[in-house]
């Protein structure tokens, strides 16, 4: 995890003093980017403890579509609370539908993006062509005075992806989104992991991931969010047949809390120890050798199916989360 140390220097060495929403300043760089060759490893960071167990926790969570911070404790996953609970910006929303709400994040929109289409009611090859879709007339209503049917569908942008990967690898759309206009007040926090690609070879039989984040807390963020993005290559690939390869994590907001500079300062003299090697579950049935495509186990893994070999890391530090 060199790589993520180098990030930390170049912060400390080039990031500018900036304020936001939190009231806790950070040391901010606008644009970074990591590449991880997973060949040779899992990208957990070893100067400090990562919280595995939690990371596959969220991960878990998101792939259920997970809307609460109950579902995610459920999971061993706790990073939710605060937001759900003590953002006061999100506790006055009139969008927050009680204690742990945490509206439409991440997850519901991987695999539940709404998706609406306003037709017009002569339209019927337009609205036959939706049905096939998959979309389902919600009613029929009137729109700039004329008569109008509104169809409705919830898009599984994560299983579409995956069936990419089966269907037509070489694509270079295989791709889902979670910065959904529409929703973004809706959300407790809106997305900052949101844009994820897979690129397939075929011919190499590998697959790769590049992962944007707009914003990313590197004290406490990206550690977490290399672990989700990495084991999610992972998955992807048992379930797709292909061995995970380029991990590639663009960052827009970079930044370091004030909070967290001595904890980070403290990585700095640290050693990095040797990646360690994630193993799936071997229930998870590899589309490799089963021949056979099952994408429901996107629905059905635990978070104990996610396994870290071999992590050596240095003595656990903790700072505050900015909320
Ligand atoms: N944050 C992360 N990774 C995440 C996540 C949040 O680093 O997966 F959900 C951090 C980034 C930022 C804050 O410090 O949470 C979100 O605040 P904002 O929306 O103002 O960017």
């Amino acid at each position: 995890m060199k790589a993520y140390l180098d990030l930390v220097r170049s912060i400390f060495e080039q990031g500018a003093w900036q304020d936001n929403r939190t009231g806790v300043r950070t040391l901010s760089l606008p644009g970074a980017c990591l590449r991880f060759d997973l060949r040779q490893g899992f990208p957990a960071v070893t100067t400090k403890r990562l919280a595995f167990k939690a990371a596959m926790g969220e991960l878990v969570g998101f792939l259920r579509a997970a809307d609460s911070a109950a579902d995610f404790r459920a999971l061993g996953c706790r990073v939710w609370d605060q937001n759900a609970n003590e953002n006061r910006a999100w506790l006055d929303s009139p969008w927050r539908d009680g204690p742990d709400d945490l509206g439409p994040v991440y997850g519901v929109q991987w695999r539940q993006w709404p998706a609406y289409k306003l037709l017009p009611a002569d339209a019927a090859a337009r609205i036959e062509a939706a049905q096939a879709r998959g979309y389902r007339v919600v009613g029929p209503v009137q729109d700039g005075g004329a008569p109008h049917v509104l169809l409705y569908k919830a898009v599984d942008q994560l299983r579409a992806c995956l069936d990419a990967l089966i269907h037509d690898p070489g694509s270079r759309r295989i791709l889902f989104h979670g910065w959904n206009w529409a929703q973004i007040e809706e959300m407790a926090l809106p997305p900052c992991h949101l844009l994820y690609q897979f690129l397939a070879n075929p011919a190499t039989r590998e697959l790769s991931l590049c992962l944007y984040i707009r914003s990313n807390d590197v004290g406490l963020g990206t550690p977490f969010n290399l672990a989700e993005g990495a084991a999610l290559t992972h998955l992807v690939a048992r379930l797709t047949g292909y061995e995970p390869r380029w991990f590639t994590y663009f960052i827009g907001d970079a930044h370091i809390y004030e909070t967290h500079v001595d904890m980070l300062r403290e990585q700095l003299d640290r050693e990095p120890l040797p990646a360690p090697r994630l193993h799936l579950s071997d229930r998870i049935p590899a589309y490799a050798d089963t021949g056979r495509y099952e994408p429901e186990w996107l629905e059905r893994l635990e978070p104990a199916d996610f396994v870290l070999e071999g992590y050596r890391h240095h003595p656990p530090l903790t700072a505050p989360m900015a909320v």
